[in-house]
């Protein structure tokens, strides 16, 4: 099958990605918005930042919500005249949502029998192919597609939870077999095997990363303040370096200098970066799974993603676990978490065309 028929079965129109069987989000996007989406797929091969939504959140821990994230994150990136302009002279494109049916995760939890069911669904006039059902499995061939059609192509994904990161990392990893290393902004560490049996999952996904990308330090942790285990654990048994909140707020601009002083001492020059809404203070954004207090500051977070971005190449980002409907008892919410979210979407755009 060709990868733009591939795609066509893969993705749905920006904020439909959610498979539903009756009512599904109220609101969508405007028309134009979607009629955008419709040529999206043959400017793949030509632009620079390729932007996707992935509606999952059955990743994430036992609040739920982070699905809503890539609908409420574009209806307010497409009043933002700076997203605008990207989108307008096409060096962003937005090639829409991986469809996801909400109770799936990955195709290995699955029997055989089972992922059959789901094709005839999700692909009723495809059904013989062997093609993946869950939204992680699915992104992975997205990933993988998107390299072939536009090996430059920098992939930038609105979660979703933070499980997400786990296959677009494993698909450039495999696809071009270069080294890179990974920012990741956190209020936790991501860093278990396995939890509750299962491999990839918003507390697992950093800790197959870390193996991947073969260590060295190459994992990048910033704002970490909730964690069993010390820094100290962490860094000498899975060999991550860790910048803990609590350091950072004493001094953010040297430890500005610190984090970027880390990534020129590995001499790899590719960096991926994944942006965990939560590793930033809940006062800016509460509207998340595992909000916490006495995080990192919106500026603080954006000039280091900017910065980051003159100096290496940015090969790849996403930002995770905006969940919309959650702590609305804050004041303010979701607004506040959904207009700090678009600032870094647009950071992260920024860092990927210096
Ligand atoms: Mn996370």
């Amino acid at each position: 099958m060709h990868s733009f028929q591939k795609l066509a079965l893969f993705l749905r129109p920006p904020g439909k990605g959610i498979y539903v069987v009756s009512a599904g989000p109220t609101t969508t996007l405007p028309l134009k918005v979607l009629s955008l989406w419709k040529k999206s797929f043959s400017k793949i091969p030509k632009a620079k930042v390729i932007l996707l939504g992935v509606p999952s959140d059955c990743g994430a821990g036992y609040l739920r919500g982070a699905n809503m994230g890539p609908l409420e994150l574009r209806k307010i990136l497409y009043q933002n005249k700076t997203f605008l302009k990207y989108i307008k002279s096409q060096e962003v494109i937005d090639i829409g949502d991986v469809i996801t049916i909400p109770q799936l995760l990955y195709d290995e939890m699955l029997s055989s029998k089972q992922i059959q069911k789901h094709r005839k669904y999700l692909y009723p006039k495809n059904k013989a192919e062997k093609l993946p059902v869950s939204p992680l499995s699915i992104l992975k061939d997205v990933s993988k597609i998107i390299f072939s059609l536009n090996p430059k192509a920098k992939i930038i994904t609105l979660g979703g939870d933070h499980s997400i990161s786990w296959p677009i990392i494993q698909a450039y990893h495999d696809h071009f077999k270069k080294t890179f290393s990974i920012l990741h902004f956190d209020a936790h560490t991501d860093l278990l095997k396995s939890r509750l049996g299962i491999d990839y999952c918003f507390g697992t996904w950093a800790y197959h990363a870390n193996d991947l990308i073969e260590r060295q330090e190459r994992l990048v942790q910033v704002g970490i303040r909730r964690s069993g285990k010390t820094k100290a654990y962490w860094e000498k048994t899975l060999h991550v370096k860790q910048f803990w909140a609590k350091d950072i707020l004493k001094n953010p601009k040297q430890a500005q200098e610190h984090i970027l002083s880390h990534l020129r001492s590995l001499h790899v020059n590719r960096v991926y970066i994944s942006n965990d809404i939560d590793g930033t203070d809940m006062k800016y954004a509460a509207s998340t799974g595992t909000a916490e207090p006495k995080g990192l500051t919106p500026s603080f977070i954006s000039e280091l993603i900017q910065k980051v971005g003159k100096e290496f190449e940015v090969i790849g980002g996403d930002l995770v676990e905006v969940a919309p409907p959650l702590h609305l008892d804050h004041k303010g919410e979701p607004q506040k978490t959904l207009s700090t979210a678009s600032t870094y979407v647009i950071s992260i755009i920024q860092s990927m065309t210096f």
